[in-house]
């Protein structure tokens, strides 16, 4: 999809934030700083709309970016952040689940993991949770231009290894520098809408 217009509907702290209608919602989820903003951006074709940061898990709040005026993008959080408080992070994490297990309007979810290391626990939870409520999942490696191309190859199965991914999960390599990946992740997309 070539986007020309988007919007930040709402910065959302509780569930009836959300945008109303029945627009499909695309999420993406993923460690603190393994470059959901990055990623977001690219797919926009904006440089910095979707704030990239250098203060990880600042961002308490589902960001809905209305793209196109007919699917929202909804950044989530970065998990396995400690510096917010333990009452804070539980009161997030319960944000988090309620969304991803009951919003009718999400269609698919793109999990990011950081394609130069082992997938962390943190990553496998996460990749599990999204099998067990059946939720559609792309998996992508992010930060690909920092692998030389000998290492790419490589790097893709320990990602499938570690998280042991089913046959019905795609796993695309990106990098923001070089978009290598975007259109490969955008007809992911396109097809779960
Ligand atoms: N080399 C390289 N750097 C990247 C890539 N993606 C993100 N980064 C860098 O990684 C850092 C974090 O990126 P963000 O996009 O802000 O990560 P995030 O997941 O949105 O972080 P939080 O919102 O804090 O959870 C920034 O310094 C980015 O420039 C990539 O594909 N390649
Ligand atoms: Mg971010």
């Amino acid at each position: 999809m070539q986007v020309h217009n988007v919007e930040l509907t709402i910065s959302a702290v509780r569930a009836d934030q959300y945008p109303s209608g029945d627009q499909p919602e695309i999420a993406f989820v993923g460690r603190s700083n393994v470059g959901k903003s990055s990623l977001t951006n690219v797919l926009i074709n904006r440089r910095n709309y979707a704030h990239t940061s250098s203060q990880p898990g600042k961002t308490q709040t589902l960001n809905f970016y209305h793209v196109e005026d007919q699917l929202y993008f909804v950044d989530v959080p970065g998990y396995g952040f400690a510096k917010v408080s333990k009452k804070e992070r539980e009161r997030f994490g319960r944000m988090i689940e309620a969304y991803l297990t009951k919003r009718q309007q999400l269609r698919g979810v793109v999990l990011l993991v950081d394609a130069r290391h082992q997938p962390t626990d943190d990553d496998v939870t996460m990749y599990n949770y999204l099998k067990y409520y059946q939720l559609p999942t792309l998996v992508v490696g992010t930060k690909s231009d920092k692998l030389k191309p000998s290492q790419l190859a490589r790097a893709k199965k320990t990602i499938e290894k570690t998280l042991d991914l089913d046959r019905k999960t795609g796993l695309v390599m990106f990098a923001a520098p070089t978009k290598r990946g975007q259109d490969a992740i955008w007809q992911w997309i396109e097809k779960m809408c």
